[in-house]
């Protein structure tokens, strides 16, 4: 387990709620944020803020020199190639539609397939869900172990030579399922389809190498790993990207511009139309220091620990269901759950009259809810400061919530 100490870096973990110390365990939704990511922040507003890539004043330098030095912290975190590849997005929805309208709408036609699978996040889904009917594509999904795992027979017989696009999730944000993204890569480029990988819940989570895995794109979201909300990446391989058209046009992105034409800047800029996420991108380049400090391999480490302490003790109370992968090796540091036919709102409202804070709902995952043969869950889900106390907490505030809601049982 990690050391304790890092809690101290989260101010807002120092609070109560509704008279008891906050347990913060909705971290899939958003993570909270390091004194070191805040004072990045406060850092620039207080003495670069001005618009980048105009280059003649001070602060503009200065802004540009931040801006530019957080894409070369992307680019060594997710071991891009160059910074051309790293492009930055609001989050991981915008950076997948970038795909969906960009590359999609380019490069799939009537008849073409699109291949998902049933754990995806709406993100993940919708964009898809557009282009086929756009272009008359048929989306077809994987189908999923009992388990909530992929088995790669199951890929390879979705996977066609029709196949033009295989987007998949790496790490489920309700069932904790870590997925083969490697090996289903390589299943897509035999069939000579790219493959998307939504990042979200991978990238605060565990050590990613786009070069290792060799996708072609991948998405994800500065909120969910310590930093601000708002800033998103969308990695892509250059060749792809470079011929790829803007879904955003204006200021920034623009060469020169004519009456009736224009031509685009290079990579990556053609991509980002408008002033863009200044103080963004600055606050996710501190909050990658931050998780590199720390390491990805201990984080990982520490959730695995978590989620397998968390399963342990959880299953000692009697109705309560686990969803997801057995085996904690498998999953990430998520426990999604119902206990019996209490409705995970009213679970969570008693979680956080005791001060803990867990999600409940269909977490933008309705196919995989349609999958699981239930409309909501509740769900915890574990950071780098969550704790074995943390866990104890939830465990004796699901016995309050079962006493509490004891006649319907
Ligand atoms: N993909 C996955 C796997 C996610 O978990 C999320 C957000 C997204 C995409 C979208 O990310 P965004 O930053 O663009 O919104 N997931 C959740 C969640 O599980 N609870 O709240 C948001």
């Amino acid at each position: 387990m990690l050391s304790k100490e890092i809690r101290s870096h989260f101010p807002i973990l120092n609070q109560e709620i509704n008279g008891y110390p906050l347990v913060y365990l909705d971290s899939g939704a958003t993570s909270q944020k390091p004194v070191q990511v805040i004072e990045a922040i406060k850092k620039y507003y207080e003495f670069e803020n001005s618009n980048v890539h105009r280059g003649v004043h001070t602060l503009g330098n200065r802004a540009t020199e931040s801006y530019e030095g957080a894409r070369e912290k992307v680019r060594k975190f997710i071991n891009a190639r160059s910074t051309q590849e790293v492009i930055f997005t609001r989050g991981t929805t915008t950076s997948l539609n970038t795909v969906a309208q960009s590359y999609g709408r380019a490069n799939v036609k009537e008849g073409d397939e699109i291949v998902i699978t049933h754990m995806e996040h709406h993100s993940n889904i919708i964009p898809w869900q557009q282009l086929a009917k756009e272009t008359g594509a048929t989306l077809k999904y994987i189908d999923l172990e009992e388990d909530g795992t992929l088995s790669l027979d199951q890929v390879r017989s979705t996977i066609t030579d029709k196949t033009k696009i295989v987007s998949i999730v790496y790490v489920s944000n309700v069932l904790g399922t870590m997925n083969p993204i490697k090996e289903i890569t390589q299943i897509a480029h035999e069939h000579g389809a790219i493959m998307v990988v939504d990042g979200a819940q991978a990238a605060p989570h565990l050590k990613l190498d786009v070069q290792n895995l060799d996708c072609d794109f991948l998405a994800f979201s500065g909120h969910k790993m310590c930093g601000p909300t708002g800033i998103g990446v969308l990695y892509g391989k250059k060749e792809l990207l470079e011929v790829m058209e803007p879904i955003e046009f204006g200021g920034e992105m623009i060469d020169f511009v004519g009456l009736y034409e224009s031509t685009w800047k290079e990579l990556p800029w053609k991509f980002e139309g408008g002033t863009p996420i200044i103080a963004g991108a600055i606050g996710l380049a501190a909050a990658i220091d931050f998780l590199e400090e720390i390491g990805l391999d201990e984080i990982e480490k520490h959730e695995h620990e978590l989620a397998a302490l968390a399963m342990e003790k959880m299953s000692t109370i009697e109705g309560l269901s686990i969803y997801g992968p057995v085996d904690p090796s498998k999953r990430a540091g998520i426990v999604t759950f119902n206990l019996n036919d209490v409705h995970p709102h009213d679970v969570a409202t008693v979680l956080d009259m005791n001060g803990i804070a867990v999600r409940a709902g269909h977490h933008c995952a309705q196919p995989l809810m349609k999958w699981l043969q239930c409309t909501a869950t509740a769900r915890a889900s574990f950071y780098l400061y969550n704790t074995e106390e943390d866990i104890d907490r939830l465990v004796a505030g699901l016995r309050t919530a079962k006493e509490y809601f004891n006649d319907v049982f």
